[in-house]
């Protein structure tokens, strides 16, 4: 955490040639979680990472991990994940077909609750569930790849949560993440409409041309320009 502000290294952008070197770096710079992202090829039409990978990641860190699972049906593969407390499970919106069901199952795993939706799909979504979340994901790209392009609108979304939020008086209780082209140029913006969490990939902190630690440096540098 700086400044009130949480990071989450995005595991999906390691170099998959240099894990443990590159975890080890993200583990001495103190960021706040390890962001599992989980793909099944139907809700997005890619893979990532399935349970081996995961679970040999958690047994070599003791990050906090922040499963973000772009997959149907999700509460189908919770009990193949090794949930701790204070983790964050995240699913979507727009892949349970029973969410609020779904949310007090993962509650009762002992996760944290995260509800993640997609640049297309309305706040209003949220309107029966949002008490139940500890966070939000406001995908800032569409789910599925590193390296794509902000979807503008979305950042309008980050300030509009932020004032539902603040109307409700639950903003203390639920952390707004933002998830895609997270970096030294996007941040002020997002950081300034009320995002407190930044997930970051190749565009920030594994952004080739630096190390992660020169780039951590530089997303703070970000962060100092607005707050
Ligand atoms: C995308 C996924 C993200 C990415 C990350 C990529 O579906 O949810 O977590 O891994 O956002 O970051 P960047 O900087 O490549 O857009
Ligand atoms: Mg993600």
């Amino acid at each position: 955490m700086y400044k009130k502000i949480k990071f989450s290294a995005s595991a999906m952008c390691f170099d998959w040639l240099n894990v443990k070197p590159q975890l080890n770096e993200i583990e001495n710079l103190k960021l706040d979680y390890l962001h599992i992202d989980m793909i099944d090829g139907n809700f997005v039409p890619d893979f990532t990472m399935g349970s081996s990978i995961i679970n040999s990641l958690r047994s070599s860190t003791d990050m906090k991990f922040y499963y973000h699972l772009m997959v149907d049906e999700p509460k189908r593969i919770f009990e193949s994940l090794n949930i701790k407390k204070n983790d964050i499970l995240t699913i979507h919106q727009e892949a349970s077909k029973n969410l609020h069901s779904d949310l007090v199952e993962i509650r009762n795993l002992g996760a944290k609750v995260g509800i993640a939706l997609s640049p297309g799909t309305p706040l209003d979504s949220l309107e029966y569930v949002i008490e139940d979340a500890d966070n939000i994901i406001l995908m800032t790209v569409n789910p599925g790849y590193k390296g794509q392009p902000l979807v503008p609108q979305t950042l309008n979304k980050i300030y509009k949560l932020d004032e539902l939020l603040k109307k409700m008086g639950i903003r203390e209780k639920v952390s707004i993440s933002v998830d895609g082209n997270v970096n030294p140029k996007t941040i002020p913006d997002m950081i300034l409409k009320g995002a407190d969490n930044l997930i970051l990939g190749s565009s920030s902190l594994f952004d080739k041309r630096n190390s992660i630690t020169k780039n951590f440096e530089n997303i703070k540098k970000s962060i100092d320009s607005v707050i």
